[in-house]
């Protein structure tokens, strides 16, 4: 019997990846099994029909199916930097929606221009700006995280997104006047963490906090 937890996940997918940097911080063995998006498992559509990936599946035979959600899991097995924050409020949400709800569309319309017409390359790429890319420049200038000294969730929920966005068209990113906003996508990119739960045949020996050197994110900043 798998006594680990088993992930279903896409590697550059970017629900996946956050999904995946959090088990690995929080120290969470789990069994990934990389999946083809155009061909998923049966045993995943079994467990979470709506098909999307990440879904972990505890060994007590959990389903959870939002990324999001496998984030909190994972946290609330262990958070030694806790991400999760001081008190109840969780301060994230606001981050948390602006990405998932708002920005997440108008990067799909500007990674896929082609697809909707209706507006130039240029004009996605402007809204995408706008919404959420202008307000964390300005939240970084104030702050080294989003939510002040500290590394939080949103951090880490929102950088594979970043990341999807500065790479649409990187030499045009890299010459933007966001540097605050770049030096936090860089600091995450050369991260171990990231770096970890990027390789191509992840480790299934249990994680350990080697992959996760805070001291080393902080420094870079
Ligand atoms: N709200 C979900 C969204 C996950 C999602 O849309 N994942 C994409 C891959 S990046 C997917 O599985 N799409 C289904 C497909 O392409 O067939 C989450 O946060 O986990």
């Amino acid at each position: 019997m798998n006594r680990l937890p088993v992930l279903y996940s896409f590697r550059r997918c970017p629900y996946a990846i956050r999904a995946r940097m959090a088990l690995r911080y929080a120290g969470v063995p789990v069994d990934i099994h990389e999946v083809a998006l155009r061909q998923k498992p049966a045993a995943l559509l079994t467990a979470s029909p709506k098909g999307t990936v990440p879904v972990l599946i505890t060994p007590q035979g959990e389903v959870i199916d939002q990324s999001l959600d496998i984030m909190r899991w994972a946290l609330r097995q262990s958070d030694p930097d806790n991400w999760l924050g001081p008190g109840p409020s969780d301060e994230n949400e606001p981050w948390l929606a602006l990405n998932d709800d708002t920005f997440k569309p108008l990067l799909d319309s500007y990674k896929y221009a082609g697809r909707y017409p209706e507006r130039t390359p240029i004009e996605h790429r402007r809204c995408a700006l706008a919404a959420m890319i202008q307000p964390m420049e300005a939240q970084l200038q104030k702050t080294p995280w989003l939510l002040g000294p500290h590394i939080s969730v949103a951090d880490v929920a929102l950088f594979p997104f970043v990341r999807q966005f500065s790479g649409v068209d990187k030499a045009w990113f890299d010459e933007q006047p966001l540097p605050a906003l770049q030096t936090w996508l860089h600091t995450w990119l050369s991260s171990p963490l990231f770096n970890a739960v990027m390789e191509k045949t992840p480790s299934k020996d249990p994680i350990n906090h080697d992959s996760y050197n805070p001291d080393s994110i902080k420094l870079a900043v």
